[in-house]
């Protein structure tokens, strides 16, 4: 199947998608041992976009094997040589970051304004980065001759499918480890993508394996028992599951899972900076963001100037086509998130918040919601506790910092949170009360290769990104520091 994403004849791109993909494993593409499949659709047309292979138990076996096997090699190659794998990998990414754009938007349904910008971008970097470290890692601070561990087992979502992607495989490689890793089931295709992308770098056979399946190809990975490392994004309610299936064994694990985020906007904010900020925070990539600003606090003296300004700015919103470079707000990912989003926002207006949308057309085939605002939210609400993940924002105001800090922390979850101030002695002391890994000011929604990624409480545990990602990849180094 060829997609044509073509606003001008010149800047023309195409993605080829093949009508069936099997499984990726040593180097080759195989189908499942019991030949099971599944459909892929295009969340924006509900049209199927290919049919993929479902991995088994054998096949989780196989590629686990395979992964054990390249161990050996890789992880005695010189940092300096993975470096070189890793570098080109990223060269590869770039040179086809429009193609992989492209499909990402037509799999996951994002709007291609934000796979080309945001998405592709930030790939390329972090295989950049982790090329970076793999020749350094003795300046780590892990010791002289860190070990790795060896076969990594790595479970992802759909929100990025590609950058979650490149944020497990990345550093798993440039420390030497081996990798086996499962996309979800209704985005495959870019990490298949990526399976060909290892094998046009030349990458040895099975350092890198692709399993698509569902959520037991998933558990069966994770319980493996040679396999050495996990690592999971996903929701709270599967990472407490896995933390319970690799209890008691001497798999090392992180895990990234939801979060509910407080952007925390004070009297003396910017308020037009913080009214893009919000929107960002919460209409980025549908609202399916673990760290998305999906709590608005609003000190109550600028609050009904804020929400006048947020509803025209929200009026300008284009909600539609994800391969349309002028639309802001894409598609649901499947018609089971926008049963779950549509039931907690029915779950807003029942428990007595006032709901509000702006007037928009929405298509009339795939999975679409429109962007929406609560006000009125009590912090018992369902709207103000759950993770919607997607594009509502739920509104509640405070009048002093220490009560902004209160509502902010009230939550299991421990993600992200925003502050929005001109004072920097109120940022500080703010950062400092909040309980979130991730803490932005006057910004939201700013990654950076460099920089650690992860939760507090019911949003998981260990770091993604920067140095502290080498460390979930890395064994301390033995006392005579030998490998
Ligand atoms: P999940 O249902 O948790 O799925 C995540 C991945 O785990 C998918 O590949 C899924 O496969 C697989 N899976 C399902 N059940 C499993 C099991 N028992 N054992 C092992 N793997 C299993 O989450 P989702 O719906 O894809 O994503 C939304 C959630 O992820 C949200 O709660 C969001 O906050 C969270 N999230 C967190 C972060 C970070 S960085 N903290 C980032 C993105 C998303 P299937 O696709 O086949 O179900």
């Amino acid at each position: 199947m060829t997609f044509d994403y073509a606003p001008a004849p010149e800047s023309r791109a195409v993605v080829d998608i093949a009508p069936s993909y099997g499984l990726f494993i040593d180097g080759e593409f195989a189908p499942a041992s019991d030949g099971k499949v599944f459909k892929t659709v295009s969340p924006s047309t509900e049209e199927v976009l290919s049919e993929v292979a479902q991995a088994s138990a054998d096949d989780v076996d196989r590629a686990v094997k395979a992964a054990r096997k390249a161990f050996e090699k890789w992880s005695a190659l010189p940092g300096a040589e993975r470096a070189k794998y890793l570098f080109r990998i990223a060269r590869i990414i770039q040179e086809r970051s429009r193609e992989l754009a492209v499909l990402e938007s037509l799999d996951n349904g994002k709007p291609i304004r934000e796979s080309r910008d945001a998405d592709l971008p930030l790939v390329a970097a972090h295989f950049f980065y982790y090329a970076g470290w793999a020749d350094k890692l003795d300046h780590a601070g892990y010791g002289a001759n860190p070990r790795p561990l060896g076969v990594a087992g790595q479970v992802i979502p759909w929100n990025f499918p590609l950058l979650m992607l490149a944020w497990k495989i990345a550093p798993a490689l440039a420390t030497g480890n081996t990798v086996v890793l499962k996309p979800a089931e209704t985005t495959p295709l870019s990490a298949l993508f990526f399976a060909d992308i290892c094998r046009q770098a030349g990458l040895p056979k099975g350092v890198v394996n692709i399993l698509t399946g569902d959520g037991s190809t998933g558990a069966s990975l994770v319980g493996h028992p040679d396999v050495n490392k996990v690592a999971f994004t996903g929701s709270t309610e599967v990472g407490k599951a896995i933390a319970r299936t690799v209890a008691g064994t001497d798999k090392k694990v992180t895990l990234e899972l939801g979060g509910k985020a407080a952007n925390i906007v004070f009297d003396d904010a910017p308020l037009d900076q913080a009214v893009e900020g919000i929107v960002n925070g919460i209409f980025f990539n549908q609202g399916h963001v673990c760290c998305a600003g999906s709590r608005l606090l609003v000190q109550e003296s600028v609050a009904d100037e804020l929400l006048d300004a947020l509803k025209r700015r929200m009026r300008t919103l284009r909600v539609g086509d994800p391969l349309d470079k002028n639309t802001d707000i894409g598609a649901i990912n499947s018609a089971e998130q926008l049963a779950r989003i549509t039931a907690l926002a029915d779950a807003g207006e029942a428990e007595g918040a006032e709901r509000w949308s702006p007037s928009c057309e929405l298509p009339s085939s795939g999975y679409w919601f429109a962007p929406t605002l609560f006000t009125g939210v009590t912090q018992a609400h369902r709207i103000a506790r759950e993770e919607i993940f997607g594009p509502v924002l739920s509104v509640l105001t405070f009048r002093t910092p220490a009560e902004a800090v209160e509502k902010a922390n009230n939550t299991p979850y421990g993600l992200s949170a925003g502050i929005w101030t001109e004072k920097g002695s109120r940022m500080l002391w703010m950062a400092n009360k909040l309980r979130a890994g991730i803490i932005w000011s006057n910004t939201f929604n700013k990654f950076d290769p460099a920089s650690p990624f992860g939760g507090y409480k019911e949003s998981g545990y260990g770091r993604e990104g920067g140095r502290h990602g080498l460390e979930a990849y890395l064994a301390p180094s033995s006392p005579e520091g030998a490998r």
